[in-house]
């Protein structure tokens, strides 16, 4: 029985271990082993007794995974069963290690996943780092720039203000040069005054036909306007005193040839009528330019003219292109070549030359004004070629018995109103005090005018030269409200035309 157990089990081996090395009798390769090579199944032999032999198997250890066919015979079931469990046993402990071994290789994973999700987020902080350390970097550039730009802009706003500076301290140089120059001025101007009043009481010793002795008083309750004027005790004067000092000689002092114009002035030692003038080209005579213009005279010049109502002949410069034309110059200054400070028979006649500097009379702007409704136009010129001008709706004089006392109408225009404040005031001249003054505000003033309390403007005095002048007195051609009364102007006339 013994026997025939063993002997199936060693027909089963080699029923499924065919090609086994150890059958027959072979001993196993003692190195086997130690050449890693994998344990093959051993069958250890026994010494034979009785002439039997005895063996031993040993089965490797390996997964079956085929279906296992054994012998259906009862004891080999048997014996198969036993070895079947005992592969199985093996086999469960191999499943054992290899899920330990599972277990253990899913472990390390997760140790690896979590490293690599580590390395993946230092390596975005890293991005991000080295993103910000480029941001800065730009910023530090542009920073640096704007800092080099500061300083350039530093420098340039140093180099103007020391430009600047120069400038003034030049600029400050100069006005004290200027300074020095004005004081030797105005004491030669002074000494000059001197001189002046000094010849002029001579003349008056000297000469008793001339202009009435006059002795202004100070000028100390002087119109409120003009309070700024000088409240010195004056000098006496006399009409050879208006002159302006830097003009070119007058031509009242040459010796020249009168035209025959048919009128008369009042005969004085120093002063004429109107000096000669070709008479005018054009027939006339006309009532006055406007009426010229109307009959087609659009040239201006000097034309005869013969207010109705009078015999009287005069000469007249027409400005006919002036604000449309047909005006009738009755007064105009340019030059200082005319003396203004005369006598009230002399402004009542008219004086001085019909091409520049003159006065038409009045006596003359008496009938003019007589005949019809007339405006009066007052065109000014400063010394920087600005020109204004002022206009009144209505303008005529009374008679000679109401001292030729005017009469305005409306202003309009844009110099400013200075005339209104005269109006309904009498004419004053030197030799004849008809103003709203304790003195005679001719004296003052160096010319005739319809003066009240004195004035806001005087078109009849003294010509400076420059416009801003010094004197003693506010004597200059001035227009209150067009640079106030110490500026001189340089071009002044007054024209009438009819409204
Ligand atoms: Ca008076």
């Amino acid at each position: 029985m013994e026997n025939t157990l063993t002997l199936s089990l060693m027909m089963l081996f080699l029923a499924l271990h065919p090609g086994f090395p150890g059958v027959g009798g072979r001993k196993e390769d003692p190195h086997a082993e130690a050449n890693g090579k994998k344990r093959a199944p051993t069958i250890h032999v026994s010494d034979t007794k009785g002439g039997r032999c005895a063996y031993t198997f040993i089965v490797p250890q390996q997964k079956l995974t085929g279906a296992l066919c054994v012998s259906t015979a009862p004891e080999a079931a048997a014996a198969t069963a036993t070895a079947n469990r005992s592969e199985v046993a093996s086999l469960r402990a191999e499943l054992g290690r290899q899920q330990e071994r599972l277990e253990k290789l899913r472990a390390q994973l997760e140790r690896d996943g979590s490293l690599a999700a580590e390395v993946r987020a230092l390596r975005q902080e890293s991005n991000a780092m080295n993103t910000r350390v480029t941001q800065l970097y730009a910023q530090l550039l542009h920073e640096v720039i704007h800092k080099k730009d500061q300083a350039l802009e530093q420098r340039r706003v140093e180099n103007l203000l020391l430009n600047a500076t120069t400038q003034a301290l030049q600029v400050s140089s100069n006005f004290r040069e200027l300074e020095k120059k004005y004081g030797a001025l105005t004491s030669m101007m002074t000494s000059q005054n001197l001189f002046i009043a000094r010849l002029e009481k001579q003349c008056q010793c000297g000469n008793t036909t001339s202009a009435p002795p006059v002795t202004p008083e100070p000028a100390r309750s002087r119109s409120q306007a003009h309070s700024n004027d000088s409240s010195e005790a004056a000098g006496d004067m006399s009409n050879d005193v208006q002159r302006d000092q830097s003009a070119p000689p007058s031509q009242d002092d040459k010796p020249v040839e009168r035209t025959s114009v048919p009128m008369t002035t009042a005969s004085t030692p120093t002063d004429h009528p109107f000096i000669s003038f070709p008479i005018t080209k054009t027939p006339g005579p006309w009532r006055d330019c406007q009426h010229a213009l109307d009959s087609g005279e659009t040239t201006s010049g000097i034309y005869l003219l013969r207010p109705q109502s009078t015999n009287r002949l005069l000469q007249a410069w027409c400005d006919q292109t002036s604000a449309e034309g047909g005006w009738t110059v009755i007064q105009r200054r340019q030059d200082g070549s005319v003396n203004f400070f005369r006598t009230w028979e002399q402004y009542k006649q008219g004086f001085g030359n019909l091409d520049g500097e003159y006065w038409l009379g009045l006596e003359h702007l008496y009938w003019l004004t007589k005949q019809t409704h007339y405006k009066l136009r007052v065109a000014l010129e400063d010394w920087q070629g600005r020109q204004v001008f002022a206009e009144y709706d209505s303008f005529y004089l009374e008679p000679e018995t109401d001292w030729y006392r005017l009469r305005l109408g409306e202003y309009q225009g844009t110099a400013g109103d200075s005339l209104s404040w005269h109006n309904n005031k009498a004419f004053t001249t030197l030799d004849r005090d008809k103003d709203g003054y304790s003195g005679n505000c001719a004296h003052f003033q160096k010319g005739g005018w319809w003066y009240h309390m004195c004035a806001h403007s005087n078109l009849n005095g003294v010509w400076y030269r420059g416009g801003h002048y010094r004197s003693r007195y506010q004597d200059g051609v001035y227009w209150a409200q067009f640079h106030g009364g110490a500026y001189s102007l340089k071009r002044v006339s007054m024209m009438i035309k009819p409204a």
